[in-house]
């Protein structure tokens, strides 16, 4: 169905009606305890193949309690009953993933949540990659999901640079539950360049899956979709809750990836214990999203978004003895992009690092002034020159449930598809951000760079900013000037990104919000998330942006 008006679709849209339990509080767990663990690595079963088993599984989050049910993926060699084995990829050496469902049967309830059906289907979305789209994993209507009992085998070119990818189930309204439940895994690309970057590696680069959860008083998964978010009272690193890392005094790389429902984090170090120190490790940002930057970025804070991922390279060099907490402040939910809540959302803390007293090697690691790659020596400058612009938004045109839409109307996900870009074409998305919440807008199938940001003071009843209160062009901040396919668009914002649709078919494009893409809060009827075409139809209607100056100009036509 296609929306009636400028704003709100055929269907009427209300909020969920029956309320969802409650969670929490949680059990209070002993912070700091556990050891953190890396995933296990994936071996190929054959040559260039690989068996993913998503299954139930029995996982302990802390190692004072018991064993609780959860999801998670195994392959032949490693079996992990939440989350999955790291598969790496290598730039240039196709692989195929044959995804094996064995969940129990459609109709079999697994977690006494409010999940909208059990039909205990999946689909895995290798998340950043450049696959064909029906090996892209994107959810019903737009490519068939694997029932139970059942298998798909997916191929991957890895015909891509170097970059923090991941995979994690994506299945039509249940998105948010299985992932929740523990369908994620990291699947990073890696090529020859990346290789000769001398950033520390092996034993000194680390991956930490970063999401909240809740727990019943019996320790058991909590979760609901009682509003339009779910935010747990617990930090959860790579499956344990408040975890802590042992580290040398030396470099470290580690991948963060904020796989959390909806909430973003604000990370910072903030030291706990031992000698004091004059100032924290440094943090430099490497790589984000699909690759590396080409200037890398020194921060003291970094915001994460759900579904982003930074590579930060942490100075602990000088730091003997003592004790850092990686430290959260960012409210729940996030409106504007730098509101800060101490308490974190009632996440102050995310896990700690220990540093030791000794190196067992000396640190011959650095960071150079520039990481040249395939996909981020070009300026963004030259994306604008070819492109044409395309105008999106978001919405809540009822108060508690946030739409995706074109330059016009909210739309639902089922409604046809508006985003269309023709093969090979550039195009620029400038997102109207009009809703209250920062939202976090993925695109499948396609390499992005973030343009930058305009402030809007005030929108019309249309949804469309009002010229004359549309503030001054913000530059990405520097750690955001990476290949990306995950924007955070804060609220009362014009956010632009830009990119080369290179991959023909079908897909889609949605906020990560896991929760807002699942449409959880209307009981799955709307979702913030829309198809995404790449194919012939030509873009004429677009206007050409040319320059940074033009797009400043477009930007201001309402
Ligand atoms: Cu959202």
């Amino acid at each position: 169905m296609v929306g009636t008006g400028l704003f709100v679709s055929a269907a009427p849209l209300a909020p969920k009606a029956e309320a969802a339990v409650p969670c929490g509080p949680s059990p209070v767990p002993t912070f700091f305890k556990d050891e953190v663990q890396q995933p296990p690595a994936a071996k190929p079963d054959a040559p260039g193949h690989y068996t993913l088993t998503a299954h139930v599984g029995s996982h302990a989050f802390h190692s004072d309690w018991p064993a609780v049910r959860t999801l998670g993926y195994s392959t032949p060699n490693a079996a992990v009953d939440y989350l999955g084995p790291t598969i790496t990829t290598h730039k240039g050496k196709p692989i195929d993933v044959t995804v094996v469902n064995d969940l129990p049967a459609a109709g079999t309830p697994i977690f006494p949540f409010d999940q909208p059906n059990n039909n205990n289907k999946i689909t895995t979305h290798r998340h950043a990659g450049l696959q064909p789209a029906p090996s892209d994993g994107s959810p019903e209507p737009i490519q068939p999901e694997i029932p139970p009992g059942a298998s798909r085998t997916n191929h991957y070119p890895n015909d891509q640079a170097a970059g923090p990818l991941w995979y994690h189930d994506h299945d039509h309204e249940n998105t948010s539950y299985h992932v929740y439940e523990g369908l994620a895994g990291f699947m990073p690309n890696t090529d020859e360049r990346e290789e000769n970057f001398p950033l520390p590696k092996g034993d000194f680069a680390k991956s930490f899956a970063i999401q909240d959860k809740s727990f019943n008083p019996d320790y058991t998964l909590c979760y609901n979709h009682a509003n339009p978010e779910f935010f747990g009272d617990l930090p959860v690193v790579n499956g344990a809750v408040a975890p802590k890392q042992q580290v040398e005094p030396r470099r470290y790389t580690f991948t963060l990836l904020n796989g959390s429902d909806s909430r973003f984090y604000r990370v910072s170090l903030k030291q706990a214990s031992g000698p004091t120190a004059s100032a924290p490790p440094k943090m430099t940002v490497v790589a984000s999203d699909s690759g590396y930057l080409f200037h890398p970025a020194p921060v003291d804070e970094l915001l994460i978004g759900p579904g982003e991922r930074y590579k930060v390279v942490v100075d602990f060099t000088g730091h003997n003895d003592q004790n850092w907490v990686l430290s959260n402040n960012a409210p729940t939910p996030l409106g504007p992009m730098d509101d800060v809540d101490p308490t974190g959302g009632g996440i102050p803390q995310i896990m700690r690092f220990d540093v030791g007293t000794s190196t067992s090697s000396p640190d011959k690691s650095r960071i150079p002034k520039v990481l040249p790659e395939t996909n981020n020596v070009l300026p963004p400058e030259a994306l604008l020159a070819r492109s044409r612009l395309r105008t999106v938004q978001a919405g809540e045109a009822t108060p508690g449930v946030p739409q995706l839409g074109d330059k016009d109307q909210l739309l639902n996900f089922l409604d046809p598809p508006t985003e269309t870009p023709q093969l090979n074409s550039t195009e620029t998305w400038a997102m109207r951000n009009h809703s209250p919440d920062s939202h976090p807008i993925h695109l499948h199938m396609v390499e992005l760079r973030l343009i930058g940001r305009w402030h809007v003071g005030q929108w019309d009843a249309n949804g469309k900013p009002v010229p004359s209160s549309i503030g001054p062009f913000e530059p990405p901040r520097p750690y955001e000037t990476g290949p990306k396919e995950d924007f955070v668009s804060p609220p009362d914002y014009i956010t632009a990104w830009a990119g080369t649709f290179t991959v023909p078919g079908a897909s889609v494009w949605h906020c990560h919000i896991l929760s807002h893409e699942d449409g959880a809060s209307t009981g799955g009827a709307v979702e913030m998330m829309r198809p995404l075409v790449i194919g012939n139809t030509p873009q004429t209607q677009l206007p050409r942006v040319l320059t940074q100056a033009r797009l400043d100009q477009l930007i201001r036509q309402p």
